[in-house]
């Protein structure tokens, strides 16, 4: 079994938990007295650092929301001067303002071996090629994998997005035999492959894929397993915390977050109260090392679980499930709430179905009205009217009975729905324009 620091990922939970408890008192100290955001909130909660004395009692400092990232300027955040800091990254900020990140050497050290701990765990290494297609730039995907992989000695193909044809094209020429995208990017570039000829499978050395930054389901990983032959891997992380960090490794049962970086905590969205291990609920992530943008119990939005049973890989560390929607981009229609995810899950499990799906929503009167549009797969375009309808209605069914509130089904021409090289956009919504 390949890991790349053995001592670290594997070492007794009972030491992990001492070095947790440890590196959370000196975060806390040094955010007490070093940086006036951080103090004023830990007043105004009346929790001084004395009083972290078991790592339960994390729950007692004030979260973090993305919100603060966004409204603060850098320098009332950052904790290093120009002179420390080596690189910023940002969100993209399709939710708002931008969020922006500095990083310090250490920081960046530190997100690298997260990544290469984690690729390692998936079962990448000094031989392999990894074609890294997410976006190069502000965006954390590109630099983040690629210094987690170089950092592995993998081969990189810094590829960034776009230019499907050509990305075939370096993964036949180069021997190529992983990629790090977005799912929706690998389907699409499955779809490519189809049309220009090449059969990924048997024509390409590709057999990993290192798939994130939205998300996914497993209808969607059973799909490009069977029909690429790409294992596809889990990997979870947000620019606020560095980057892409965590990701499953062979067993594919979770991804493996590293505690001596992190401690981690699932809380109720709406009370903020403490769940239990393999309870789901809003991941919030504490931060334990890093220097620039320090991360005390910062609230992500996604909906997820954790839990601490162990790996058939044997690493002792905590593992987070998928992750199932957001807090934010949970839909109320009807005064439903609707997770897009739950959507791609039920279509998904249809053979008929391409995997390109948008879901509009529009307000008719007073009432939303949802409508679900999907591609079919070309075979299945050539189907009869009455075989159409059928699948229709069973889609229909199926979202129902899941959704608990009804919505329309269009079928769609092969190749008709936007196609994204970056996140997908699942969601058209009407209802306030
Ligand atoms: O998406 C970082 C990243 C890059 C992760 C490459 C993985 C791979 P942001 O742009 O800040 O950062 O977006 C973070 O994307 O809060 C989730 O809602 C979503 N997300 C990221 N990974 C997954 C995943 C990057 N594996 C936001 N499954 C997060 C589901 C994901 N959602």
């Amino acid at each position: 079994m390949s890991a790349w620091n053995p001592k670290m990922e594997f070492m007794p939970k009972e030491e992990l938990d001492k070095l947790q408890l440890k590196l959370l008192k000196a975060l806390v100290h040094r955010l007490y007295d070093y940086s006036p955001f951080y103090r004023q909130r830990m007043d105004l909660a009346k929790v001084h650092p004395d009083r972290i004395r078991s790592l339960t009692d994390v729950a007692k400092l004030p979260c973090m929301q993305k919100k603060d990232l966004r409204d603060l300027e850098p320098g009332q955040l950052f904790m290093a001067s120009n002179r420390e800091l080596v690189r910023y990254h940002a969100s993209s900020g399709t939710t708002g303002r931008p969020t922006i990140v500095g990083y310090t050497q250490k920081d960046v050290d530190t997100w690298t071996e997260s990544v290469a701990r984690g690729i390692a765990s998936a079962g990448l290494g000094a031989d392999d090629i990894l074609q890294v297609a997410y976006t190069y730039g502000l965006f954390t995907g590109g630099l983040g994998l690629h210094y987690g992989a170089e950092r592995l000695g993998c081969t990189v193909v810094p590829a960034s997005t776009g230019n499907s044809e050509r990305q075939l094209d370096m993964i036949k020429r180069l021997g190529v035999t992983a990629i790090a995208c977005t799912p929706s990017y690998l389907m699409h570039l499955g779809e490519v492959s189809q049309r220009i000829g090449l059969d990924i499978k048997s024509d390409t050395n590709l057999r990993l894929g290192i798939l994130g930054a939205e998300p996914w389901s497993e209808g969607m990983r059973g799909r490009m397993e069977d029909g690429l032959g790409v294992k596809a891997i889990n990997i979870y992380g947000t620019s606020e915390l560095s980057g892409p960090l965590w990701c499953e490794c062979v067993e594919q049962r979770g991804m493996h977050v590293w505690g001596d970086q992190t401690l981690l905590e699932v809380v109720d969205p709406e009370t903020g109260e403490t769940l239990s291990p393999g309870e789901k609920g809003e991941l919030v992530v504490t931060m334990l090392l890093k220097e620039a943008v320090p991360i005390i119990r910062y609230r992500t939005g996604d909906i997820t679980t954790v839990d601490w049973e162990e790996c058939g890989c044997g690493r002792s560390h905590p593992r987070l499930g998928r992750i199932t929607g957001r807090v934010d981009d949970m839909l109320i229609i009807r005064g439903i709430n609707v997770f897009p995810s739950q959507v791609e899950y039920v279509l998904m499990s249809n053979p008929e179905l391409g995997n390109e799906f948008q879901i509009v929503l529009e307000r008719k009167g007073a009432l939303d009205d949802m409508l679900v549009r999907v591609e079919l797969k070309p075979e299945s375009f050539q189907d009869n009217v009455a075989k159409l309808e059928s699948l229709k209605s069973r889609i229909n069914e199926r979202l129902k009975n899941t959704l608990m509130i009804s919505a329309e089904v269009e079928l769609t021409e092969p190749g008709t729905l936007p196609r994204f090289e970056g996140k997908a956009k699942r969601v058209v919504d009407k209802r306030n324009i």
